[in-house]
């Protein structure tokens, strides 16, 4: 059998109806929304990559110090066969994992983009001879096939990609995660944590200006894919921390009045000047909300391990 399959439950065509669809319902309604999924061509990814490098974005290396000491710790819990991560993207932190359990020989990271799956894939192949990769094409969101690899499993799901989604899609979310895994199976999943508002802040609004342009990117991604004539340069980037909600929210304010063009969907957009689109809501967490939610879904944390400075989560749960 070949150590590389790949499967796409997503149509081809499913990703360029989707961002269709999110156009045209979140540029006609008030206010103005997109969902985050959009930054990420091949230069939003690049941006993204470029961000985790930023000394304002703690997320990323925070959360490499929690699974470089912690990932250990896992094993006393399960010890996986499987390894499946959503939302795999380069796969940087699976090899973290790899090392550390080396009782996992089948991953199957799942990603919307074919292009991160398969050059991940070579890259943890050459490392890891005896891995065997099934990589899967699709939309966590819109639930989970899993291929038939042998458990017990550890599902994955870092970066704190979970922020992205609204409270209601979150339980939606684990609701599919735990119908995905069997007793013996395990939950690993990182979370940003509430902190201070000017740190949370800056990590969404560095002084070199990366995720301004990350925030910007979108438009182009507009631009390209639906032809129409955003100018980045008609908006400016904002960053803002909803503390009620606790969550950060990225959002495109226009600089004066404009009217954009969206050809393929035989649509003009006009803002006003000051009107925002909001491109993203990045939650942050406590652990008895994390605790409360993946218990509403039928998982039970099992352990939660912090960085050094207290800023992310790993978070261990059983069914
Ligand atoms: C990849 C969703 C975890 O919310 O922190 C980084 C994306 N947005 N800077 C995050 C992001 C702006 C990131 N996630």
């Amino acid at each position: 059998m070949s150590p590389f399959a790949l499967t796409r439950t997503l149509p081809p065509d499913a990703t360029a109806a989707a961002l269709r669809a999110d156009v045209a319902t979140g540029l006609t309604r008030t206010p103005k929304v997109l969902p985050p999924k959009w930054f990420y061509d091949a230069r939003g990814s690049e941006l993204f990559d470029a961000i985790t490098l930023l000394p304002e974005y703690y997320p990323t290396r925070a959360e490499r110090e929690i699974l470089l000491t912690r990932a250990a710790g896992i094993a006393e819990v399960v010890q996986p066969r499987t390894l499946v991560e959503l939302g795999s993207g380069s796969s940087d932190k699976t090899r973290h994992l790899l090392s550390a359990l080396p009782s996992i020989d089948h991953y199957v990271p799942v990603d919307v983009s074919e292009s991160a799956l398969a050059g991940a894939a070579r890259t943890l192949l050459a490392e890891h001879p005896g891995l065997t990769v099934h990589a899967l094409v699709a939309d966590f969101q819109y639930g989970l096939a899993l291929p038939d690899t042998p458990g017990p499993r550890l599902l994955a799901f870092l970066g704190g990609t979970i922020g992205n989604l609204q409270p209601e899609e979150r339980a939606v979310f684990f609701g599919a995660v735990r119908s995905g895994l069997a007793r013996g199976d395990a939950f690993l999943l990182g979370t940003d944590l509430v902190k201070d508002e000017r740190t949370l802040v800056a990590a969404y609004d560095d002084a070199a200006g990366v995720t301004a342009e990350f925030n910007k990117n979108v438009l182009a991604v507009i631009n390209r894919e639906l032809g129409a004539d955003f100018d980045p340069a008609d908006f400016d980037h904002v960053a803002l921390w909803d503390g009620r909600r606790e969550w950060i929210e990225m959002r495109l304010r226009a600089r004066t009045a404009v009217v954009v063009k969206i050809p393929a969907l035989d649509l003009a957009v006009h803002f006003e000047a000051g009107e925002e689109l909001r491109t993203e809501v990045s939650a942050k967490f406590r652990r008895a909300g994390v605790r409360e939610e993946l218990a509403a879904a039928g998982l039970e944390l099992s352990r939660w391990w912090t960085d050094g400075q207290s800023r992310f989560a790993l978070s261990l749960s059983v069914p």
